[in-house]
């Protein structure tokens, strides 16, 4: 009898849209194939990937039958439905959702452009006074969570779900980015409450 093949992981390392996708594939103990694309190089923007994803992007997940899914909400969505990572509640599915469209606004492309320039300065030069917007419109971010946390342990329904793995992709590693993570103790509370879950994955790490 052959094995269904698994699903294919195209992922760049250090991003944090990619970690997020991992670290839900390994709390759901999913076995996959990874294959790393070097973005600073181009290679998200081969024809050969291109058929794959349009956008040029990684996260993209291919599954066993070959269809391809971009976007790390829309991955997190398809592979958490009907397990404890995604509720079943309409109401609370929506505050899922509603985490990852802040996520996608005021986090990634934000906090994730930070990082990524201070970790590869030569790939996109950039002026020191280009962060500051950033900064700023991070830390509101950030201080939006903050609050949200000071009375709670999660961010939907007080349980672990894909609006927690999508926040914390790249709010915990802030700091690479020039942020000073030090005035948030609620963030650090529910880092470490997100990092004590079974099968964590840390960011620089495939499974
Ligand atoms: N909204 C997308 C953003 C994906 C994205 O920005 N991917 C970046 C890396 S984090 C990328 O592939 N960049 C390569 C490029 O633009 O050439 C998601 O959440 O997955």
């Amino acid at each position: 009898m052959t094995m269904p093949a698994k699903p294919i992981l195209y992922d760049f390392l250090y991003s944090g849209n990619s970690y997020k996708v991992r670290l839900l594939l390994s709390q759901l103990d999913i076995a996959y194939e990874y294959r790393a694309l070097d973005i600073i190089a181009g290679e998200t923007k081969q024809a050969w990937f291109l058929k794959k994803n349009p956008a040029g992007e990684i996260p993209t997940l291919e599954l066993s039958d070959g269809t391809c899914l971009r976007e790390s909400t829309a991955i997190m969505m398809y592979l958490s439905e009907g397990t404890a990572f995604l509720p079943a509640d309409k109401l609370s599915r929506a505050r899922v959702l509603e985490w990852l469209c802040f996520e996608q606004t005021n986090v990634d492309g934000v906090i994730s452009r930070a990082r990524f320039r201070r970790a590869f300065p030569k790939a996109i030069p950039t002026r020191e006074e280009e962060f500051g917007p950033w900064l700023r419109q991070g830390n509101q971010a950030l201080a939006l969570l903050e609050a949200h946390l000071a009375s709670r342990s999660f961010l939907v329904d007080e349980r672990y779900t894909i609006a927690d793995i999508g926040l914390y992709a790249y709010t915990h590693c802030a700091a690479d980015g020039g942020f000073d993570l030090s005035g948030y103790p609620n963030l650090h509370q529910w880092f470490a409450r997100i990092e004590a879950q079974p099968k964590y994955l840390p960011i620089d790490r495939i499974p």
